[in-house]
């Protein structure tokens, strides 16, 4: 089979949540020489793409995409290993999160876990994450970067408040703090008074690293 096929397969898996046709799909792709960061970035992160317009069109509800986000999640963790680019210097240590309101984790995973594969120490707080949460792990790790994700045009704007708090407890120049998701935009990022944007995984790593460079 061609990997057209296998990526239409795929995406046809992750629609119905069958997460051992993900599997075999994703083996397939493997077998065929397809790099693992190509399945996610093509296979994985486009059917979701797709999951996405059948929700808002009324096609999928709630209990579905998130039996597809699972699914995701899932093929994700085992390509995880064939990631790994072996031992990597350490670069300095992220305190990653998804802001306050805020429950889509798959993009940050995704954020954490291609910082870890390149050197850098990775705590992730999960979804939900308060203000204080964030400061608090900045502390209590020592971290250098604060890294949050936001899906939801409401949400976002907790970014801001984030910002501001450590602003407040007097942490401001103390973190590098970067912001991405799906409706954030540079113009955005420079209007809260982030030090970066990031619109993929891949460039989140090339932002930590820049940042770590000038500092
Ligand atoms: Co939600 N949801 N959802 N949802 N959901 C979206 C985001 C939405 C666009 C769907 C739609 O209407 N088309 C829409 C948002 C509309 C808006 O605000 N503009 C939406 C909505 C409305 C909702 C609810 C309100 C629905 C409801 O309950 N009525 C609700 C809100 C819950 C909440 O958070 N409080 C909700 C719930 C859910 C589920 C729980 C069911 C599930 C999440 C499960 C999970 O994450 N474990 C879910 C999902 C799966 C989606 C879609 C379909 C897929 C998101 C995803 O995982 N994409 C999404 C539609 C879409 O995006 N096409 C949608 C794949 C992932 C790899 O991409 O997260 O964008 P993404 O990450 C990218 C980049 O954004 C970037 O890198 C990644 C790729 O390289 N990135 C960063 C992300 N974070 C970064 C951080 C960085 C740098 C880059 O630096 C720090």
């Amino acid at each position: 089979m061609d990997n057209k096929d296998i990526y239409q397969k795929l995406t046809a898996a992750v629609l119905e949540g069958e997460e051992d046709s993900v599997f075999d799909a994703t083996s397939a792709l493997l077998e065929n020489g397809v790099n693992p960061l190509e399945i996610i970035n093509q296979g994985l992160i486009g059917a979701m793409d797709e999951v996405g317009q059948l929700f808002k069109e009324g096609e999928l509800f709630v209990p579905e995409v998130m039996m597809a986000a699972q699914t995701v999640s899932a093929a994700i963790d085992r390509l995880k290993p064939l990631l790994k680019e072996g031992d990597q210097p350490y670069l300095a240590t992220v305190v990653i999160g998804t802001v306050k309101g805020d429950l889509h984790d798959i993009g940050k995973n995704l954020v954490a876990l291609l910082l870890e594969n390149s050197g850098f120490a990775v705590i992730n707080l999960g979804v939900d994450v308060s203000s204080q949460k964030f400061i608090d792990a900045v502390v209590d790790y020592n971290a250098q970067i604060v890294a949050m994700s936001a899906l939801l045009t409401t949400t976002m704007l907790q970014m801001e408040e984030t910002i501001n708090a450590f602003a407040a407890a007097g942490m401001r120049d103390k973190v590098k703090i970067i912001v991405g998701g799906a409706p954030l935009s540079n113009e955005f990022a420079n209007s809260i008074g982030a030090d970066g944007y990031s619109e993929d995984a891949l460039g989140a790593v090339r932002l930590c690293k820049q940042l770590m460079s000038t500092c």
